[in-house]
């Protein structure tokens, strides 16, 4: 569940209690935190002792009705050896989503309320116990769709990001001090702190934030999903394939040409050598001229997917070969994506033809546009399943190598982590055009500021507010 709320909602003291586990499994963990929740314990336990840190067995009642709740496993933590650093409870009841809410119910009589979203990590940060850039990274190993993604937020949490970060903060920090030391010396000979030579150590610092400002390409995508299009003419069977490919029937499909007229998008989480990769798949309109204007606007749609993809699917028709058509849209095609992005050749319905007559398509196919940057053609019938297993492989290892990270290094996942990156590198280009170290000193300190949010520091209200509501109840 999300919900949004403005920061002063979080700087209350009081105690918090929300459901912690999604509904639907065999337990759910109800968890507690703050000033009260020993007492409400106590008061739902008939009085019962805990040590903390200890599972303990009890039976849960109303105080006021003397209904019984459940019977659970309670675990404690005394603050501030805790997760928010106050006093906290885990309590694991049976799975009914009933249950929990009865529970919660008698709580919130006895003087807890419903948590925000986010409030424990929140409370985790404010106490010191995790800084802000962890806390987005329980946020984003929860949300984790992908391997990548997984493997991207446990590093962050690890403290990658904060600890790259500092590095180059400390050699931004060697800059202003010897700029400021030249200014200190300035009626001596101190020729190692030349202005040059302080703008020539500044180059790579201004390259590397610029690169892990750019990184945040890839760490949306693989967070959100690698964009892939499925493009062609009308009626070659891509609805098809895009519901063979999700194994759902998605996106409608008929034997009228133009059957869809807008983009129907998807995620597909799929197998890659490497794990799993999740992508956003998007079925499109047959691409063809054509007099009918929703029709129209709905190829432009099909034009637009193809530019903002990473990966290109093209699907050809077994029954009429490669037409004159096919060959206009796989050149219009390479000039509106990427240069660098792959399309992936598809011979669909071959089942309409004998497998050599299917073959002789697929080769030709190759032989026409391999060398103009088609990828490993394949042959499916999206009716009898027949390549579809191999397409899926294809494109979830091409769809890896456009996410393909390696372990340590350092992807923007946050917008405003970009924001602050741009900043600073505002005003350290500031800094290459100065004539003067005070001015020097004065942009790279800047910097080295702007940078702050980060590494957890200097986030304003607004942005804080928007980290935490973006988080699910009870984390
Ligand atoms: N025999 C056979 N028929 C197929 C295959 N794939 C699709 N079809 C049929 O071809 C027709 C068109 O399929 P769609 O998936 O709607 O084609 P499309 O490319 O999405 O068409 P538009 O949305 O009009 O661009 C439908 O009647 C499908 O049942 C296949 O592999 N073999
Ligand atoms: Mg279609």
């Amino acid at each position: 569940m999300k919900g949004s709320a403005p920061i002063q909602d979080y700087l209350r003291t009081d105690t918090i209690l929300a459901l912690s586990t999604p509904t639907g499994g065999a337990l759910s963990l109800v968890r507690g935190s703050g000033p009260k929740i020993f007492d409400i314990l106590s008061a739902l336990t008939g009085g019962k002792q805990f040590s903390p840190r200890r599972a303990t067995r009890v039976e849960l009642r109303d105080p006021r009705t003397e209904k019984k709740i459940d019977e659970a496993v309670v675990t404690t933590y005394l603050g501030p050896r805790s997760f928010t650093g106050e006093d906290v409870c885990e309590i694991a009841l049976h799975g009914s989503p009933r249950i929990a809410e009865r529970l919660i119910q008698s709580a919130i009589a006895l003087g807890a309320r419903l948590a925000l979203p986010g409030e424990f990590s929140f409370r985790a940060v404010r106490a010191g116990k995790i800084s802000l850039p962890q806390a987005e990274a329980i946020k984003e190993l929860v949300a984790a769709e992908s391997d990548g993604a997984l493997d991207l937020a446990l590093e962050k949490w690890s403290g990658t990001q904060a600890r790259e970060v500092a590095e180059t903060r400390e050699q931004l920090m060697r800059l202003a001090v010897l700029s400021e030391l030249g200014i200190d010396f300035s009626d001596q000979d101190v020729d190692e702190v030349s202005l040059p030579r302080l703008k020539k150590d500044l180059a790579p610092l201004i390259e590397k934030i610029n690169r892990l400002a750019d990184s945040f390409e890839r760490g949306k995508k693989l967070n959100q999903g690698v964009p892939l299009a499925i493009v062609g003419r009308p009626n070659v069977g891509k609805s098809s394939l895009f519901n063979a490919l999700l194994g759902e029937d998605r996106s409608i499909v008929t034997d009228i040409a133009g059957t869809t007229r807008d983009v129907v998008r998807e995620r597909l989480t799929l197998r890659a050598p490497g794990g799993a990769v999740l992508l956003r798949l998007a079925d499109t309109a047959g691409i063809r001229a054509t007099q009918d204007v929703v029709e129209g606007l709905g190829v432009e749609r099909s034009w637009q997917a193809v530019s903002q993809s990473d990966v290109i699917v093209f699907v050809v028709n077994a029954r009429d070969g490669i037409t004159a058509e096919d060959r206009a849209i796989f050149k219009t095609l390479k000039s509106r994506a990427g240069a660098t992005v792959p399309v992936i050749g598809v011979v669909n319905q071959c089942d309409q033809m004998s497998n050599a007559e299917a073959s002789q398509i697929l080769s030709g196919f190759l032989a026409e546009f391999g060398g103009m940057g088609l990828v490993t053609p394949i042959m499916t019938s999206a009716t009898t399943g027949v390549g579809v297993s191999e397409l899926a492989q294809t494109v979830a290892q091409h769809a890896w190598v456009r996410v393909a990270r390696q372990t340590g290094e350092v992807l923007l996942t946050q917008e405003h982590h970009v924001q602050a990156c741009r900043q600073a590198l505002e005003r350290l280009n500031g800094a290459r055009d100065v004539q003067d170290v005070v001015l020097f000193a004065t942009d790279v300190r800047h910097a080295m500021a702007d940078l702050g949010p980060l590494m957890g520091e200097v986030v304003t209200d607004d942005i804080l507010g928007r980290i935490f509501s973006d988080f699910c109840i009870g984390k």
